[in-house]
């Protein structure tokens, strides 16, 4: 197919733009949240943009998806119940699903169309989420958590960038209801941006989780379509320590593999030193 001269680019901040060349505008709207595009990409498959800001694309969906879900999952022993915050996408109950001892998936996604319209347009992301195990609310996360004291051994928060209704999901208050949510010896891991334009969001979650939990790491993987295409994530755990781990349960990953555990928590120097401040 000849290329067109159809471009998406997304502002990353006001000094940067990331570019990709569009073959074909497969859907648009304004949902009571936001506004919703799903575009199909020559580089990157079909890609899902919630107000101007990429949210997966087919062919890097896997990096984020199975470092948010398969890094906390693994450090817990025996995760049976485990919650999604945001995610609407399905990317994280799919692969949190793929761990024998899950009973129950519950996701909390606050905006009704985003799952929809994932079934339809990304049917390998969404797949888990018609699973008998999974539990599907359209609802605000941060209520969600709020309401289920003590019931969680996991939690996965793949939220927004932190704005709209995403900006409660980065307050220290939210942390703590994930803490209060949490069994006796719960993990949660959060989506948290990009270690060279979010610096003061990563020193600040990072304080945020480590005053909450007693064992708080960042670790880190590469989602080319997310700004800068470094992308930290948040371990919050109430008694496992994520460094600990030595099983790895699932064997149908792309990226995560026993030594990305571990190599993900290996942080360059200019981390080290933000971390430490
Ligand atoms: N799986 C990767 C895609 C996402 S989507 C994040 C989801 O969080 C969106 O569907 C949005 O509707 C949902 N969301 C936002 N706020 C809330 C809330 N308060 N409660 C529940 N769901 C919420 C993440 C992409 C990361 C982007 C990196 N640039």
């Amino acid at each position: 197919m000849a290329n067109t001269h159809l471009w998406f680019t997304e502002l990353q901040n006001e000094d940067l733009t990331i570019g990709l060349r569009i073959k074909k505008i497969l859907h648009s709207e304004q949902t009571e949240y936001q506004t919703m595009d799903v575009v199909e990409t020559v580089q990157y498959g079909n890609m899902l943009v919630l107000d101007g800001c990429i949210m997966t694309t087919d062919k890097d969906e896997f990096v984020y998806h199975e470092m948010l879900a398969h890094v906390p999952m693994h450090t817990h022993p025996n995760p049976k119940k485990v919650l999604v915050v945001g995610g609407g996408d399905g990317g994280i109950i799919r692969e949190a699903i793929k761990h024998p001892s899950v009973e129950k998936a519950v996701l909390a996604e606050i905006d009704g169309r985003v799952i929809e319209i994932s079934k339809q347009y990304f049917p390998h992301i969404a797949s888990g989420l018609s699973d008998p195990r999974v539990e599907v609310h359209v609802a605000d996360g941060i209520l969600h958590v709020q309401n289920h004291p003590n019931e969680y051994d996991v939690i996965l928060v793949d939220s927004t960038d932190p704005i709209g209704p995403a900006v409660g999901l980065f307050a220290k208050e939210f942390y703590q209801a994930v803490f209060n949510a949490l069994k006796e010896d719960g993990v949660f891991a959060a989506q948290t941006e990009s270690p060279f334009i979010n610096q003061d969001l990563i020193a600040r979650v990072y304080r945020d989780v480590q005053d909450t939990f007693p064992i708080a790491k960042l670790y880190w993987g590469t989602v080319p379509t997310y700004p800068t295409g470094m992308w930290s994530f948040t371990l919050g755990s109430k008694k496992h320590d994520p460094l600990a781990v030595n099983t790895c349960r699932v064997a149908d990953t792309k990226y995560y593999t026993p030594e990305i555990h571990h190599a993900s928590f290996v942080l360059p120097k200019f981390l080290q030193e933000l971390l430490r401040k």
